[in-house]
């Protein structure tokens, strides 16, 4: 079936010239198997060649892989074979992060035990990538769900903890009323549970968080340190830590304010933070947080105000959600005095859209400079004074209508502020409002904020690491003694009810207080899986399981040399590394501040997708496609509809399973094309002309190779001294591949280390050709021949293992090539002493020609003469013309 298929798809085969085909299916697992058998992937850490970490972010084992999800490992894996044959010890390890939703959701679904679906799934997709011929050592093989690497996260927690970088503290969570469960963000679907369909209310409930805000300064300032990572993610890093600077400043009660009594009794001024402490002569309302103390303290007095913020709360209130709310206020009727000017007084307001947790969770607003100041001042009627002048702009023709001005300028309408640049007046504002006072404060004081929060992991979650804690009444949270570690997870638990099944496992919940004895229970909810990720890196070093975070592995092997992964992951997992890296650090477990010094994000793979004419979605194998946009289904002949290449995903069964094209073709074609013709960080769609294409090239690859071998001289023959023009065009091209390509992996530009291949097997075809046509091939000829296979195979190697190990062998190779040093180049060969000639058929550029720098227009015709492409062209007939244009162009005219 599989064979007849091949058949099928590989139009080209009958025209091939060599009887030799080269069985990727025969090949590949026999090499795959040698691999193993010999461990050579298998990496020591007290090997002393120079190390070299590469590691692509690891898979969450949700069922199966798909093509789609391939191209990084394979990217990883052509760099991880490289630095092997260039000497280095390379660590090139897999694992899984195994702890989340998805095995819990099929407990409840389809009642199989999260560990056993997690398993089952890392078994099967562990073939898949062994499949793919990745060089890993499997024997670092980690999962986060194992209890053996939960263990130490465990004792990572307590470490957190005894060193102040993990607290407790209430904060808001999803609560389903129905239900009775707290629900994760992806489980509340346009505001509602996702099995009750209730609304979600807002619950304050006690969670761990760990202390990354202590970090914000160094992990801001450290990526400037980080020059082998894409400018855009750190970019996307730098705007979530999100630093600003700026003021604090206090709005005083008026007296009226103060004497009508609603005010808790040492409430003498609202405390705002701002960063434009320069617009505040513009200022026309002053808003409080919903969750702001004095709106709370109010509220219990004024129902209407209580309605407000209970209305608040329905919207939801973390800061996405309130960036796209309507604003809303209510005016609580009191006023405060304008910092700069007694005889002014400013209304305070509750508002929708004034975060508690960022600055003093209290603004003033400035609603000529602030688009949301400007909204919510035209919905409540309140004053608009622009206070800064763009440039060249007349004052009196200014005037701010619904588009709020936060560009520069120049004061005015300020007072002793007019004139003044933004900067100076900011300044000017800053050194008046330290010196005036508000009882024993200074009114106003410079403040850096960041929008960066402490990182909370609690989940009400079952299939996660548990955290070691015991909450005894008398002595409060307590952390598990560490030689009672891991707190392994019950098995027995069960899934019929909705809720954390933890909080319901008795036998393991309640156990002694380990401090003063008395009943108590375990803390039963489970760390965020962003927690598991946050420092695997560091796990893989170690090669001792007695010791998961080892100081001295980890000094050896960190920071890791090259990570790849997708760009989804810019901001929280790397984010979260690199806290975990520091805060380990902080407590003595590493030496290390940064985890990945070199860090690259792959572009997906991409795919059609075909629907029936009944608006099913049909797998690509399910269609045959009929050329310019058509395709039919195969089963019955109907109509297709084909749309635009998508990122390969199951929902819409754009995906190719690695199995199928390693049947069809073999893998090799797989992780040609995958590197192809794309950048690797740009999106790349994967074709059936294209794996086509990569098949026909991996048979051409073994063609040339074995043509070598029969027309070039043997193993180990001995160098002649002087070289023919076209035995030093060959030689040339191969030395010159073998640096080229180098370079090209070295900077991960893998679709150019392919057109550089390609570009080397036309100059090698045409030395083939000229040899072909010798009676007895020339010792310098042959010498050449040989050096370019065994340089061809060796530069493959990375890219299509398994093709390159069975060119060694025709070479008559008795190592592995996998384990061959890079071949040796010699510079002299690398000047540039060849010129490469377009070569022109008819009027229409066909090919192209590597030749000697100095070759007369007699050697290069000779040369042009073998092309295929011009023999195809002429096809028996002598040529018309031949116009050789010296180290410019040669014209055919056939
Ligand atoms: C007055 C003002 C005038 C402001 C103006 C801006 C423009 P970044 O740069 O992100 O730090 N702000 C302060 N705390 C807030 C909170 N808890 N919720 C919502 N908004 C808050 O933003 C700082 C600015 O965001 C502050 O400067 C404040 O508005 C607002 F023409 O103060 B500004
Ligand atoms: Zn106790």
């Amino acid at each position: 079936m599989t064979q007849d298929r091949t058949t099928e798809r590989a139009p080209e085969r009958a025209q091939e010239r060599s009887p030799d085909r080269y069985n990727a299916r025969e090949a590949e697992p026999k090499w795959q198997k040698t691999w193993a058998e010999r461990g050579i992937f298998r990496t020591r850490n007290d090997d002393p060649r120079p190390k070299f970490f590469v590691m692509e972010m690891f898979p969450y084992p949700s069922g199966r892989i798909h093509i789609g999800h391939g191209r990084n490992y394979v990217m990883g894996d052509v760099l991880a074979r490289y630095k092997r044959m260039q000497g280095f010890n390379v660590l090139h390890p897999m694992g899984w992060d195994a702890f989340g939703l998805p095995a819990e959701n099929a407990a409840i679904e389809r009642g199989i035990h999260p560990k056993s679906w997690t398993y089952e799934n890392i078994a099967s997709m562990r073939e898949q990538l062994q499949l793919l011929g990745l060089s890993l050592d499997w024997n670092r093989e980690i999962a986060t769900c194992d209890p053996s690497y939960y263990a130490e996260q465990q004792r990572i927690f307590l470490d957190f903890l005894d060193n102040g970088l993990a607290y407790r503290k209430e904060s808001e969570v999803n609560w389903d009323p129905v239900d009775n469960t707290v629900l994760a963000n992806e489980q509340v679907i346009d505001g509602r549970g996702w099995r009750s369909g209730a609304i979600v209310e807002r619950r304050k409930l006690s969670q761990w968080f760990l202390r990354i805000t202590d970090f914000a300064q160094e992990l801001l300032d450290a990526l400037d340190t980080l020059d082998r990572w894409p400018e855009k993610v750190r970019l996307m890093q730098r705007n979530w830590i999100g630093r600003s600077e700026g003021m604090e400043v206090l709005f005083e009660f008026t007296r009226a304010s103060v004497s009508a009594g609603t005010l808790p009794a040492a409430a003498k001024a609202v405390k705002v933070y701002t960063t434009r402490p320069d617009t505040l002569f513009g200022a026309s309302f002053l808003a409080l947080s919903p969750d702001h103390p004095l709106a709370q303290h109010l509220a219990l007095k004024d129902a209407a105000l209580a309605a407000f913020i209970a209305e608040c709360k329905r919207g939801g209130t973390s800061a996405e959600e309130i960036e796209t709310q309507e604003k809303m206020g209510y005016a609580t009727g009191l006023e405060v005095v304008h910092p700069l000017d007694d005889k002014r007084t400013v209304p305070v307001y509750v508002a929708n859209f004034v975060l508690m947790d960022y600055g003093t969770g209290a603004i003033f607003g400035c609603p000529a400079h602030d688009q949301r100041d400007l909204d919510f001042a035209r919905k409540y009627g309140l004053s608009v004074t622009p206070v800064v002048l763009p440039a060249e702009t007349d004052p009196g023709a200014f005037v701010v209508d619904d588009v709020a001005y936060d560009g520069d300028g120049t004061l005015f309408n300020s007072g002793f502020l007019d004139g003044m640049s933004v900067p100076d007046a900011k300044e000017a504002v800053a050194r008046r409002l330290e010196r005036y006072r508000v009882g024993d404060e200074p009114q106003g004081t410079r403040r850096v904020n960041f929008r960066l929060r402490d990182w909370g992991i609690s989940r009400q979650r079952y299939w996660g690491c548990p955290i070691p804690v015991i909450h005894c009444d008398a002595c409060g949270p307590v952390g598990v003694p560490r030689e009672q570690l891991p707190v392994a997870l019950p098995d027995d638990v069960t899934f019929d009810r909705p809720g954390n099944p933890l909080d319901r496992a008795k036998a393991w919940r309640d156990v002694p207080c380990p401090k003063c004895g008395k009943p108590a229970r375990r803390e039963t909810d489970t760390m965020d899986t962003f927690v598991d990720s946050s420092w695997y890196f560091l796990r893989y070093a170690s090669d001792n399981p007695q010791v998961p975070l080892d100081k001295d592995a980890v000094a050896h092997w960190l920071p890791v040399d090259q990570y790849i992964g997708g760009i989804e992951h810019a901001i929280l997992h790397l984010l979260y590394s690199r806290f975990f890296t520091r805060a380990l650090k902080k407590c003595g477990r590493v030496d290390l501040d940064e985890p990945f010094a070199g860090l690259f994000t792959q572009g997906m793979i991409v795919h059609e997708t075909y629907k029936d004419t009944a608006g099913k979605w049909l797998f690509p194998e399910e269609v045959k496609l009929l050329g310019n946009g058509k395709a039919v289904k195969i089963a019955d002949g109907s109509d297709v509809t084909v749309s635009p290449p998508e990122k390969m995903s199951k929902s819409k069964r754009n995906v190719v399973a690695p199995e199928v094209v390693a049947d069809t073709y073999g893998v090799d074609c797989a992780r040609w094309f995958m590197l192809s013709d794309t950048p690797p960080e740009r999106d790349s769609e994967w074709t059936q002309g294209g794996i086509e294409g990569a098949w026909r090239f991996v048979q051409r690859v073994w063609r040339l190779v074995n043509e070598a071998v029969e027309l070039g001289a043997s193993a180990g023959s001995p160098r002649p001294d002087a070289f023919s023009p076209t035995a030093l065009g060959l030689r040339r091209a191969a030395h010159g591949l073998v640096a080229t390509v180098a370079e090209d992996i070295e900077r991960l530009r893998f679709n150019v280390a392919v057109a550089h291949v390609h570009e080397f097997a036309n100059a090698f075809g045409s030395a083939i050709a000229v040899a072909r046509a010798e009676k007895a091939v020339p010792a310098d000829l042959a010498f050449a021949l040989r050096e370019a296979a065994e340089m061809l195979a060796s530069v493959v190697a990375p890219m299509v293992p398994h093709l390159a190990e069975e060119c060694w062998v025709a070479l008559g190779g008795s190592t592995l090539v996998a384990q061959a040093p890079w071949p040796k180049v010699e510079a002299d060969l690398l000047r540039q002493d060849t010129v490469t000639l377009p070569i022109q058929i008819n009027g229409k550029k066909r090919d192209d020609i590597v030749v000697p720098r100095e070759a007369t227009a007699a050697e290069v015709e000779a040369l042009v003469l073998k092309l295929e492409s011009v023999q195809r062209a002429l096809d028996g007939r002598a040529p018309k013309r031949i116009i050789v244009v010296p180290q410019r162009i040669v014209n055919v005219v056939a």
